[in-house]
């Protein structure tokens, strides 16, 4: 069941950040600039998208989302980096506690590859998919993170299983934070490091491992064009909560 859902579709004079389950509205943070949706609003896969700029840019999503972690779960979002391979590793988002005993980010590396991780009570699993971005590449990709409780860790780009990575020395129910997650940075221990320069939408928490075929609709949901499907013979209730409300069944 998804347990949070950030359309970023937040276009205002607020700094509120939309969670569609009603569960996990953000608070947009921009130190240096103007802290509001509006400022931060751009063209993105699923209808607008929020913009970040790798200084003070991020939104507290207000929960550590402990529980999800503690067993099987799944992050989907779109991301466009503003460099396909940054100077240093950027966090689309993440949290770290205190002592770093136990953390949660997925990223891009400066090689264009995505890394996923969590570390729980110490033990860290990661995985890292094939290179993603060339150097300043600016393309939107669907990045889906997904963690089998004390199983594997595993990475999808745009639909494509890109394998996984034991994960059998963890157990995913030590993991144990108060320290809120961060979209376009990490959050490390209540302060904002390792921001992201680029765009992200749609971003989405599963309390369970999605299947391939469960991320293939996640990402057709942000790459079939409305006009195309409807020559497809879809109906129009089905083509307009594809457009607006993808994802909703899961
Ligand atoms: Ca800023
Ligand atoms: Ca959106
Ligand atoms: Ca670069």
């Amino acid at each position: 069941m998804k347990q949070a859902h950030w359309k970023l579709n937040d276009n205002l004079a607020t700094d509120v950040v939309i969670d569609e389950t009603g569960n996990n509205n953000g608070t947009l943070s921009d130190a240096g600039g103007t802290a509001t949706t509006a400022a931060h609003s751009v063209e993105g896969v699923v209808d607008r998208a929020l913009s970040f700029d790798s200084v003070d840019d991020y939104v507290d999503t207000g929960n550590a989302f402990q529980s999800i972690w503690r067993n099987s779960f799944s992050i989907s979002m779109w991301v466009r980096p503003d460099d396909g391979q940054p100077t240093s590793q950027e966090y689309f988002l993440g949290s770290n506690n205190a002592l770093n005993q136990d953390r949660i980010y997925v990223s891009v590396l400066d090689s264009g590859r995505i890394r996923a991780l969590i570390e729980s009570n110490n033990i860290v699993a990661f995985h890292d998919s094939s290179v993603v971005f060339t150097d300043g590449q600016q393309d939107w990709h669907h990045i889906v993170f997904v963690g089998v409780a004390d199983t594997t860790v595993g990475v999808f780009v745009d639909g494509v299983d890109e394998g996984t990575t034991d994960a059998s020395g963890l157990t995913f129910n030590d993991w144990t934070s108060g320290d809120e997650l961060f979209l376009g940075a990490n959050d490390s221990d209540g302060t904002a490091n390792n921001h992201y320069a680029g765009k992200i939408d749609n971003v989405m928490i599963f309390d369970k491992a999605l299947t391939t075929e469960q991320v293939r609709t996640l990402y057709r949901d942000g790459t079939v064009p409305f006009f195309r499907s409807r020559y497809s013979g879809n109906s129009a209730f089905r083509l307009l909560r594809r457009r607006f409300s993808p994802n909703s069944s899961f």
